[in-house]
């Protein structure tokens, strides 16, 4: 499976790893925040040492209640991070939720677009039809200012893969080819912690609802966030270990992506499972 990613073409043959970069005061993990232009590049380039497959840049937190930025206020945080990290070699993404702000990355050539809105937007999707960029589509119930008040689905594997397939599908009829696209059921966007975990087991039933023979890859970001905090009962920096075992199990249920605050420390699990899990397939019964 390959991405076309703006000026790269990803090859999804193996896991791959997107580095966060929140050019935010109140992202909710703090050793991922940076207002300085220059620390942000900074960290943006120490990532890419690590071992980050791409960048996704966000000026704006989604953290659960967090209050919007203005579009204005979220370009001149962008602008000139972007500008600088052009030049890195790997792609370049932008985690913005608004039509104005997509077209001005897209003018800088930014790689790929993640939208935390799955493009709902109909100038969203006018935005980003016409470009190379890869797109990031992912589903959230309401906004982040409300969505964790009370999270309800019939059928959460359901409702989301369906959600995801009709997104694809209005992409698709604005222009879109279906190598440039990418699916994320969006981990505590609006579920709880059945939710999530309904959706990460399932994780191959939500592509194939949403992409059916198609088989677009699958992008999963749950480092350091409330789920894990749930199951380890650990505050966000004590979160690290918690989301190298949640990575794993997304990788073994088809994640191709994975969006961590930690490049290294994903990347040394990584490397491990993979040597094991790539010579006995875990779906294999166990006969030692
Ligand atoms: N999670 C966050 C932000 N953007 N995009 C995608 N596609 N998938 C995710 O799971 C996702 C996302 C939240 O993480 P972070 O950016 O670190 O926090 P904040 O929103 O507080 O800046």
């Amino acid at each position: 499976m390959r991405l076309r990613c703006g000026r790269f073409e990803l090859d999804l043959g193996r896991p791959r790893l997107m580095g966060v970069l929140n050019l935010t005061p109140d992202s909710f993990h703090a050793g991922s925040r940076h207002l300085q232009t220059d620390a942000a590049i900074a960290h943006a380039r120490q990532l890419i040492a690590e071992g980050a497959d791409l960048l996704d840049v966000g000026a704006e937190s989604t953290r659960p209640g967090a209050q919007p930025v203005s579009a204005e206020q979220e370009w001149q945080r962008l602008a000139p991070v972007l500008e600088a990290l052009r030049a890195l070699p790997v792609p370049l993404s932008v985690d913005t939720r608004r039509a104005a702000t997509m077209r001005r990355a897209l003018d800088l050539g930014v790689d790929m677009i993640n939208d935390v809105a799955g493009f709902v937007d109909p100038a969203a999707v006018t935005a980003v039809a016409d470009s190379s960029a890869a797109l990031c589509v992912m589903h959230m119930a309401g906004d982040p200012a409300t969505m964790q008040r009370a999270p309800a689905y019939r059928d959460v594997v359901d409702e989301v893969g369906n959600w995801l397939g009709a997104r694809v599908r209005a992409l698709m009829d604005a222009g879109v080819q279906p190598a440039r696209l990418v699916l994320d059921p969006g981990i505590g966007f609006g579920k709880r912690l059945d939710h999530n975990l309904a959706l990460l087991r399932a994780l191959r039933r939500v592509g194939s609802l949403a992409a059916g023979e198609q088989r677009l890859p699958l992008l999963i970001g749950l480092s350091r966030k409330t789920l894990v905090g749930e199951l380890t009962g650990r505050e966000v920096a004590q979160r690290l270990a918690g989301s190298l075992g949640g990575a794993l199990a997304a990788v073994a249920r088809g994640a191709a992506i994975l969006r961590v605050h930690d490049v290294a420390a994903t990347r040394d699990a990584l490397a491990v499972w993979s040597a094991i899990a790539d010579e006995v397939p875990l779906t294999e019964p166990d006969t030692a």
